[in-house]
């Protein structure tokens, strides 16, 4: 939507895997989401403009991808398609091979696709800032020059994920890198941040146009969550102690990030990769933050995965915000705006999927 009305001629290609994920989990979002048909249905009447849709599971039928490509002829390939959540990848042995395989897969079928369609599209990649970990010294931009034994050279900077979804990502860019080295394609690998947010101004055209709010311990975002706990009078579930902490991201500047990759391309040959956070929390100032508003209660409870708690983080993000970005930044008035939206639908808050079920370590 927010490409479509700017003029970009959009084309969607999804199988609806999340929906099914979702489900798998016994997770709903906030609201109902209505099918991606309606939804289309919907914009097309409040902004006429159009966006086509086309069904198509990436990682298991690379022919009708290829067909695709073949037909809209894109100059450009955003690529969304991947299972995103680190505690559904550690449900259980299946969940961590679907992930992956759904991950690796989609992306390999999709590198190969343009290929066959045009190599010189440019192939635009959401990747995470859980790539690179919380490593002891600062984070770069995708690159590392390292010196070693009196030489120096550039390396794609080391990963040190912290869960099999994670991995999957770090999978994706080092087979992505190869394309850009050995077949001459153009890629920006965007390394997300934690995304937080309810509301665009495409979501306001229509209550049908909604985002998929999640809320639960599988599918739902830190900060999220904790405004989801406070709707409904719970307590906010700091893992550990709280002192982790991550860059962030508003739901808003997601695809004003896309866009900018997309209208200043990588060069052919050209793997670049952007960091795409606007600042940096730990988990406890996030919900002392919220706390701040609602004045709900926050406990630390034990933390299900296995990550640094006290760490050093100092990552890099300025490549974005020299291309032209202008963050919206996380304040009391965003946490209230939100806490507005989701307070609206909190009887929609099943409260036995607050808090965490699946562990890292059994
Ligand atoms: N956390 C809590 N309490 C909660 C939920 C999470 O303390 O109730 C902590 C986690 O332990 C973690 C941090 O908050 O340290 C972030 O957790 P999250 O569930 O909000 O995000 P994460 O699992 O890191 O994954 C999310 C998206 C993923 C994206 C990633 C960006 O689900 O798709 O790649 O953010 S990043 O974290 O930078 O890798």
């Amino acid at each position: 939507m927010y490409l479509s009305k700017r003029g970009h001629d959009v084309c969607i290609v999804d199988n609806m895997a999340k929906r099914r994920w979702e489900a798998a989990v016994n997770a709903t979002p906030l609201f109902t989401v209505p099918t991606i048909q309606d939804r289309i249905r919907t914009y097309k009447e409040k902004v006429k403009c159009d966006i086509s849709f086309r069904y198509c599971d990436i990682a298991e039928n690379p022919k009708l991808l290829n067909e695709i490509f073949d037909q809209f002829l894109p100059d450009a390939v955003i690529h969304y398609a991947e299972q995103p959540s680190a505690p559904y990848s550690h449900i259980s042995a299946g969940a961590a091979i679907e992930t992956q395989r759904n991950n690796i897969l989609g992306t390999l079928a999709l590198m190969y696709s343009v290929l066959h369609s045009n190599p010189s599209c440019h192939i635009i990649k959401l990747g995470t800032m859980g790539e690179y970990g919380t490593p002891d010294i600062d984070i770069e931009e995708g690159y590392l020059d390292i010196t070693h034994n009196g030489r120096t050279a550039r390396c794609l900077y080391p990963k040190k994920a912290g869960s099999i979804y994670h991995l999957s990502k770090c999978h994706d860019s080092h087979n992505l890198e190869f394309g850009c080295r050995a077949f001459n394609l153009r890629v920006t690998d965007l390394n997300q941040g934690v995304v937080y947010g309810i509301d665009t101004d495409e979501t306001w055209l229509d209550t049908g146009l909604g985002t998929s709010f999640h809320y639960d311990a599988i599918f739902g975002t830190v900060l999220n969550r904790f405004l989801a706990q406070a709707a409904v009078g719970e307590a906010l579930t700091v893992y550990g102690s709280g002192t982790q902490t991550r860059g962030f991201l508003n739901i808003r500047d997601t695809l004003a990030c896309v866009e900018i990759a997309l209208l200043n391309p990588a060069q052919e040959g050209e793997f670049r990769v952007f960091n795409q956070f606007t600042e940096t929390w730990s988990i406890l100032g996030l919900a002392q933050l919220v706390q701040s508003v609602t004045t709900c209660k926050i406990q630390n409870i034990p933390n299900p995965r296995v990550e640094d708690e006290d760490h050093y983080y100092n990552a890099k993000n300025s490549a974005l915000t020299d291309l032209g970005l202008d963050p919206h930044l996380l304040t009391v008035q965003t946490i209230k705006d939100m806490y507005r939206s989701i307070w609206k639908h909190r009887k929609n808050i099943h409260v036995d999927r607050l808090m965490p079920t699946v562990k890292w370590r059994g």
